[in-house]
C-alpha cells in the first residue's frame, strides 16, 4: 500500500522563551534566563518545513498553544478579576508558575502524541494518543488542546481515525509521545514493529539518579493496548547513562526510519536482546532491520547530546534514498560532522545530509526531530485529513507573514508579565485559527 510519512511540525508560539524549565534537558537548563527571539524561532521552523516540502515530502503544521495559559493560573488560585489581573497577581506572587504556564513548549510536537498507522492496527484506522507529559509542569497542560487539534485534523467520523485519551496521571505514569516511539517496517505503508522506548517503571523506586526518566514502561504498554498493536510492539529500556547524560527523550540518542535504526552505542540498556526482538518482529512482518551504530569512540555521548546528531529526521526521499535533516550544531561539532560525511561516503543507508539553523529551538533542547510529529497516511487517509493543515508554498508564505506581523523579536521572563502580551498573543491566535480553519479551538475563544 502506498503511504506517506507526513510530518506535522509545531509552529513556534509567540511566547517562545528560555525558562530553564526542563530538568535533565541540558540545553534548557543551561540557557534559562537568556533572551529569546520568538520571531526568528518561528521563521527558522517554517524554513525547515518549506525545505522538506521542496525535497518532495508532505508537510503539515500544528498550531501553537494559548500562552500564558490563564485557565491554569486560575486553577492554581489566581482566580479573581480579569485575565490581565490574573497575570499580574501571578507575576507578583509566583513568577516561576507564570513562566511555566507561559512556555511555548508545545512547539516540540514529537511530544504531542503517539501515532500508530493503519497498516499496524487491527481495525485499519490510524490511532492517536496525546501524551500526558506529566513529568514537567509546563508540558502537563498541553494534552487537552493537543487532543482537540488532532480530532479536528483527523476526524473520527470519517471512519479512518481513532482517538484515545491521554494515559491517566498516576504518580510516575509519564508518557512523552512519539519522542519515545519509533517504527520499523519494509516501507511506510507496510505493517511494522512499533518500538516503545521507556526510561523506568512507574512502580519502581529510583534512588540516587541525577535526572529522572520521564517515560514509564506501563504508559507505553497502555498505549500499545489501546492502539491494538501489542503484537507488533517491542519495548526497549533507555540506558541510565544516556538519561543522566541528558538524553531526556530517546530521540536524542536514536532515530528509526523504514528498516533502519540509527542509534548511539550507549542509548539502550540491553541493545543485544532488544535487537533480537526487533529481528523476530521483522521475520514476522517481512522486513530485515539494519542497525546503524554510532560508537562512543566515533561520537562521544556528550557530543551527541550537544549536537543533536540523532535528533535529526531520517527521511525517505521520493526516489527511495534516505536523507538526514540535521541541526546546524551537528555540522559545527567535529565528531558528528565527520561521522555524517563518512556515513554518506561509505555504504550506510544514508545518502544525503541537510543542515538547518534551528538554534532558537535547540537552545531549549529541541532539534529537527523534536519539532515534528510523524503521521503515516495512505492517499485515502490524506484525503480525509483537515486540508488547511497541509502546507504548500502559499500557506507557508501566509504563515511567515503572520509571524512577521504578530511576533516579538525579543522575550525575557519579565516580558511574560506584560499585560499587552496576552492581547497580542490572542489577536495572533485568533487570526491563525482562521488561517488553519480550526474554529474556536482555544479556551479564550470558547
Ligand atoms: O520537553 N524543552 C522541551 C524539549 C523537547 C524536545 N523534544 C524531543 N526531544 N522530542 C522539553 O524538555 C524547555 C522549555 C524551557 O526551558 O523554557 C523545554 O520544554
Amino acid at each position: 500500500m502506498t503511504a506517506y510519512e507526513v510530518n506535522f511540525d509545531g509552529l513556534v508560539g509567540p511566547t517562545h522563551n528560555y525558562g530553564g524549565l526542563s530538568m535533565g534537558n541540558v540545553a534548557s537548563m543551561s540557557h534559562g534566563g537568556e533572551a529569546s527571539n520568538p520571531k526568528a524561532a518561528a521563521l527558522q521552523g517554517l524554513q525547515k518545513m518549506r525545505a522538506l516540502m521542496k525535497l518532495g515530502l508532505k508537510q503539515g503544521v500544528l498550531p501553537p498553544h494559548e500562552r500564558p495559559f490563564v485557565p491554569a493560573l486560575r486553577k492554581m488560585g489566581f482566580f479573581t478579576g480579569t485575565d490581565a489581573d490574573v497575570i499580574a497577581q501571578a507575576a507578583k506572587t509566583d513568577l516561576a508558575l507564570l513562566r511555566n504556564m507561559s512556555s511555548a513548549a508545545a512547539m516540540w510536537t514529537a511530544n504531542a502524541a503517539t501515532v500508530s498507522p493503519s497498516a499496524d492496527t487491527p481495525d485499519k484506522r490510524v490511532h492517536f494518543t496525546p501524551a500526558n507529559l506529566t513529568a514537567m509542569a509546563h508540558r502537563s497542560i498541553e494534552h487537552p488542546l493537543t487532543g482537540r487539534v488532532l480530532k479536528t485534523y483527523f476526524p473520527e467520523e470519517t471512519g479512518a481515525f481513532a482517538h484515545h485519551d491521554a494515559v491517566p496521571v498516576m504518580g510516575a505514569m509519564g508518557d512523552e509521545g512519539a519522542a519515545n516511539h519509533g517504527r520499523m517496517a519494509a516501507s511506510h505503508g507496510e505493517p511494522g514493529a512499533e518500538l516503545f522506548v521507556y526510561g523506568r517503571s512507574a512502580f519502581e523506586r529510583l534512588g540516587g539518579w541525577n535526572f529522572l526518566p520521564r517515560q514509564a514502561g506501563e504508559a507505553s504498554e497502555a498505549i500499545a493496548r489501546h492502539h491494538g498493536v501489542d503484537d507488533k510492539a517491542v519495548y526497549i529500556r533507555q540506558s541510565r547513562e544516556a538519561i543522566e547524560a541528558g538524553a531526556f527523550h530517546n530521540d536524542v540518542v536514536s532515530v528509526a526510519n523504514a528498516n533502519v535504526l540509527l542509534y548511539h552505542e550507549k542509548a539502550f540498556e540491553s541493545p543485544e536482546s532488544d535487537f533480537d526482538r526487533i529481528r523476530r518482529r521483522g521475520d514476522d512482518l517481512g522486513f530485515e532491520p539494519i542497525f546503524v551504530e554510532v560508537s562512543e569512540a566515533e561520537v562521544p555521548l556528550s557530543d551527541a547530546i550537544r549536537s543533536y546528531l540523532f535528533n535529526s529526521q531520517l527521511i525517505t526521499l521520493p526516489d527511495g534514498r534516505m536523507a538526514l535533516i540535521l541541526p546546524g550544531e551537528a555540522e559545527t561539532t567535529t565528531s558528528t560532522r565527520t561521522w555524517v560525511e563518512q556515513a554518506i561516503a561509505g555504504n550506510s543507508p544514508i545518502a544525503e545530509a541537510h543542515y538547518f539553523d534551528l538554534n532558537q529551538s535547540m537552545k531549549n533542547g529541541g532539534g529537527p526531530a523534536c519539532l515534528r510529529l510523524r503521521v503515516v497516511l495512505t492517499d485515502e487517509e490524506l484525503g480525509k485529513t483537515h486540508a488547511p493543515a497541509l502546507l504548500d508554498e502559499a500557506k507557508i508564505s501566509a504563515l511567515e507573514s503572520w509571524v512577521e506581523k504578530h511576533y516579538r523579536d525579543r522575550m525575557t521572563a519579565a516580558d511574560l508579565a506584560d499585560p499587552a502580551l496576552l492581547t497580542e498573543v490572542r489577536t495572533a491566535l485568533d487570526e491563525l485559527s482562521s488561517l488553519l480553519d480550526l474554529g474556536p479551538i482555544y479556551d479564550f475563544q470558547r
